[in-house]
């Protein structure tokens, strides 16, 4: 009798030391996980900018996979001081970009396209020109889904994006 006890003592002790040394392990809650995959970039570019131009385009499909509505809030990249995201509007007969200050909204499930003359993430006060061929590291920050890494890639001056109906890049 008294020995089943103690075997039973032993068992709970050791339940208690598993359970102790789990613990600082359980960290990152699931939730966020599926968040982070339900936003997709696809075919990230930019514009090469010529020598003394402040700024440049960032141009890219973003997918939302999941069932809640996320935002894009703002971003990053070594080659600019500031990035931020805008969109074209009229003014009298002049388009004019305009930062959308609370963000692009992705609605859930659907997918919203940055291209010339639209929506776009803007690099700000350029450190260096962008050079067709390079790639241009650029973290976007998602309400939801928190940063998201991408290298856009730099194509020539003329350059309307992948498969958009704009055509491709006349030469190379
Ligand atoms: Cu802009």
């Amino acid at each position: 009798m008294i020995r089943t006890l103690s075997v039973a003592a032993a068992l709970v002790s050791t339940v208690v030391l598993a359970g102790c040394n789990a613990a600082p392990e359980a960290e990152a809650p699931a939730a966020t996980e599926a968040a982070a995959s339900a936003i997709a970039i696809t075919a990230p570019w930019s514009r090469e900018t010529s020598e003394g131009q402040k700024a440049g385009g960032a141009f890219m499909m973003i997918a939302n996979t999941g069932s809640a509505a996320d935002r894009l809030i703002g971003g990053a990249s070594p080659v600019a001081v500031r990035v931020e995201i805008h969109t074209m509007v009229m003014d009298g007969d002049v388009m004019r970009m305009r930062e959308l200050e609370d963000g692009l909204e992705v609605p859930a499930g659907s997918e919203v396209l940055l291209k010339p003359g639209s929506f776009h993430v803007m690099l700000m006060d350029l450190k260096e020109p962008l050079k067709a061929g390079k790639k241009v590291p650029l973290t976007l920050t998602f309400e939801g889904a928190g940063p998201v890494e991408v290298a856009l890639e730099v194509q020539s001056a003329g350059a309307m994006g992948h498969g958009m109906g704009g055509g491709h890049a006349g030469h190379e």
